[in-house]
């Protein structure tokens, strides 16, 4: 296959990347079976960089049985916790060395800024490794009392092949959320990066294998969804998928295992995040968070919060400070210094994002800042604000997944929760208010797997992450992230019960 060399050449960041465009399988990489690739484009420039092998559902097969192969023999039951734990810590180590250039590529491919990239998505990949590379010799069932002739146990053994699908907005990070509860259980991967930004994935694979994990028992094949994942989802020998992107393909996933091999399914997908700021809230950090709350990562965060309800005491301040600080953010080359926001990913989600600002406009909402592109090359949206919203409209009840909020005044409390709840989503929402029984009884009203109090989308490895309602099923971080990847097995031993 061939290789992709790049030089940076930036005021933030100089060096040259350079690793295989290839499918890794086997601890190889490889052209796919079909010999064709996808180009890659850069949205700061809307210019193709490089391209990348296209996989097929022949290759996710050839996947598939590496990554059993390897189960069967050097991974899995085969290896034991305290052994994958320190690969993983290596793994962890060996990500760090490269920190500065894997933050790069996701600048290039992704368009994110270079120090957020560096700071959040590559920083947090690695405490994800170091916090499942401590988890991977505590993994242990119960012993339960039933009666005094007889033992029970449970153990909680790994599933066998898991296959991971991974969406654009934080590509390495999703990558690290995936593979590390995976290995730390015992597991072996198939895993498919969005199509939009396979670089760091690709990258990180090419260190992760360079830092010890056998042949076969993590696998990337790079290419679209509706043929590499979708034989990911409907694969026989593949017994869990685990999805991250739009709930209308998690649907399509969930389909896909119930039709094939019933496989275990969990899903992270889609939001509408409340924030709730109360009249008492301190002004100043309220409109700091609400302002990292919709636009960091230029508003592709699942987590987003994109819908601001502002008691009517402090609207009109909030509102002036929220509009000030929002026209403060600085867009530009992701590499650029001082710059806030880069370009969208892509033409369609530019397309997408614009649809939204004029269905705003068509509803009869008021642009109260932004709606407008941003510079004449790549996806670049201002920062965009929408007042005199009602509930029905498109832009108060769908995600938009762009740097677009909308603002909504409300004067009771439990006006401002039913609204926050009216939403077929529940992955995040946040509160600011300084009295805490609100703060705490507010949290506890919203149907969210996440409550943020006087913060938002502030996100801990140790902390489980995921959805109510249509946002998803199951958790990925945290103790909780393990369950997905283990069945539970009970073992009954009989002491002396004769028949
Ligand atoms: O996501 P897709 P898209 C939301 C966000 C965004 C919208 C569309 O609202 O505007 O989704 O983005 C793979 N079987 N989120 O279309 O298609 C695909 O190749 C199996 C929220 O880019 O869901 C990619 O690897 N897999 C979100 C992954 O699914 C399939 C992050 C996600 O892409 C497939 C991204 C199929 N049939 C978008 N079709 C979040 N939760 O953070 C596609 N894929």
């Amino acid at each position: 296959p061939a290789t992709f060399t790049y030089q940076f050449d930036t005021p933030l960041y100089k060096g040259t990347s350079s690793f295989s465009t290839g499918i890794f399988i086997d601890g190889k990489f490889v052209d796919g079976s079909n010999k064709t690739t996808i180009d890659v484009v850069n949205p700061t420039t809307g210019k193709v960089i490089t391209s990348v092998s296209e996989g097929t559902e022949k290759d996710v097969d050839l996947a598939v049985e590496a990554a059993q192969k390897a189960f069967d023999t050097v991974w899995g039951l085969n290896t034991p916790g305290a052994q994958r734990g320190e690969l993983l810590w290596k793994i962890a180590q060996a990500l760090e060395k490269n920190a500065k250039e894997l933050a790069a590529l996701e600048s290039l491919d992704n368009g994110k800024t270079f120090m957020w990239a560096l700071g959040v998505d590559v920083k947090s990949a690695i405490d994800t490794f170091k916090y499942f590379a401590g988890w991977a010799d505590k993994i242990h069932g119960k012993t339960i009392e039933t009666t005094e002739n007889k033992l029970a146990y449970t153990r909680h053994e790994p599933i066998g092949v898991v296959g991971q699908i991974i969406p654009w907005n934080f590509p390495l990070l999703m990558w690290s959320w995936k593979i590390a509860p995976a290995l730390a259980t015992g597991n072996t991967v198939v895993m498919k990066p969005s199509e939009f930004t396979p670089l760091s994935a690709l990258r990180a694979t090419a260190i992760l294998h360079e830092a010890g994990v056998p042949n076969g028992v993590v696998n990337l094949v790079t290419g679209y969804g509706n043929t590499v994942g979708a034989a990911i989802a409907s694969h026989m020998k593949i017994d869990k998928v685990a999805f991250t992107g739009s709930t209308l393909v998690g649907r399509k996933v969930m389909e896909a295992a119930a039709k094939s091999n019933l496989k275990n399914v969990t899903l992270e997908l889609g939001g509408k995040s409340p924030n709730i700021i109360f009249d008492d809230a301190d002004l100043e950090q309220a409109v700091n968070w609400a302002a990292h709350g919709i636009f960091w990562n230029h508003g592709q965060a699942c987590c987003a919060g994109s819908r601001i309800f502002v008691q009517s005491g402090i609207y009109d301040k909030f509102l002036a400070s929220f509009t000030e600080k929002a026209k403060a953010i600085k867009l530009g080359d992701p590499f650029g210094q001082g710059v806030d926001q880069g370009p969208q990913i892509s033409q369609i989600q530019y397309d997408r994002i614009m649809g939204y600002i004029d269905s705003g406009k068509t509803d009869g909402a008021t642009v109260h800042l932004g709606g407008e592109r941003h510079g004449s090359e790549g996806y670049f949206i201002n920062p965009t604000i929408f007042t005199d919203t009602k509930p029905d409209m498109k832009i108060v009840q769908e995600e938009i997944f762009g740097p677009v909020g909308v603002v909504i005044k409300f004067d009771d409390p439990a006006d401002a929760i039913k609204q926050a709840n009216d939403t077929s989503y529940g992955l995040a929402s946040a509160v600011f208010t300084q009295d805490l029984n609100r703060a705490i009884e507010t949290a506890h009203k919203l149907q969210a797997g996440t409550a943020w109090i006087n913060c938002v989308n502030v996100i801990d490895v140790q902390v489980p992450f995921g959805g109510y309602k249509q946002s998803g099923i199951g958790r990925e971080c945290g103790e909780y992230a393990l369950s997905n990847y283990t069945n539970v097995k009970a073992v009954h031993i009989n002491l002396g019960h004769k028949m």
